[in-house]
């Protein structure tokens, strides 16, 4: 399945599967665009099938939530609707249209680029481990990016050799979407990715 978010100020395209021979997805997902930000978060949860699912579709529910408020509660949030849970990896990215500024916080494998016109790369390092509701330190950071930054997110179930040229060498979300369609056949995994485009 995808799904699509679109203002005056970001694109983004979302495409999700799940893992050969499974109904249901382990990863979760959630894109939205307000006139101020727009946030984004994948969750890919331990496992696959329904206890991923009830893992990583619990963080999507509190992001949705609280999509207002500052990446750093929402990473806390997350990780406490993880209690009893089996645990997730997760990466939440939230653009502020009028600083041209971003957040991204992260535990996992969830990778994340960002690439601006001017040709620089934005590629926070991954935080080993995962979330499982037990309190940790997270990290937060933020970072400007250039009007015409293109990104992407996406879980280990989409493994592409060169995800950073990616972004440089196709010039619109449709061609990068049309570049990953072969990575998606595998299966061997639930895949989740969201690629966009900040203006
Ligand atoms: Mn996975």
């Amino acid at each position: 399945m995808y799904q699509t978010e679109q203002n005056s100020h970001v694109y983004a395209y979302a495409y999700q599967i799940q893992k050969e021979g499974k109904t249901l997805c382990g990863d979760s997902f959630l894109i939205k665009a307000t006139e101020e930000y727009f946030i984004c978060a994948v969750a890919d949860g331990l496992g696959s099938g329904e206890r991923a699912y009830e893992s990583s579709s619990a963080i999507k529910e509190v992001i949705e939530e609280y999509h207002a408020e500052d990446v750093e509660l929402l990473i806390a949030k997350s990780n406490e609707v993880l209690k009893n849970k089996r645990g997730a990896t997760v990466a939440i990215f939230k653009a502020y249209f009028g600083q041209n500024t971003f957040t991204f916080s992260s535990v996992g494998n969830i990778r994340f680029v960002l690439y601006s016109p001017s040709g620089k790369y934005i590629y926070p390092l991954p935080v080993l481990g995962y979330m499982s509701g037990k309190p940790q330190k997270f990290s937060v950071h933020t970072y400007s990016y250039e009007p015409g930054a293109k990104f992407i997110l996406h879980s280990d179930g989409l493994n592409i050799p060169a995800v950073k040229s990616l972004l440089k060498d196709h010039q619109t979300i449709e061609d990068i979407s049309n570049h990953l369609e072969p990575y998606t056949k595998s299966r061997q995994d639930d895949l989740t990715y969201v690629v966009g485009q900040l203006f």
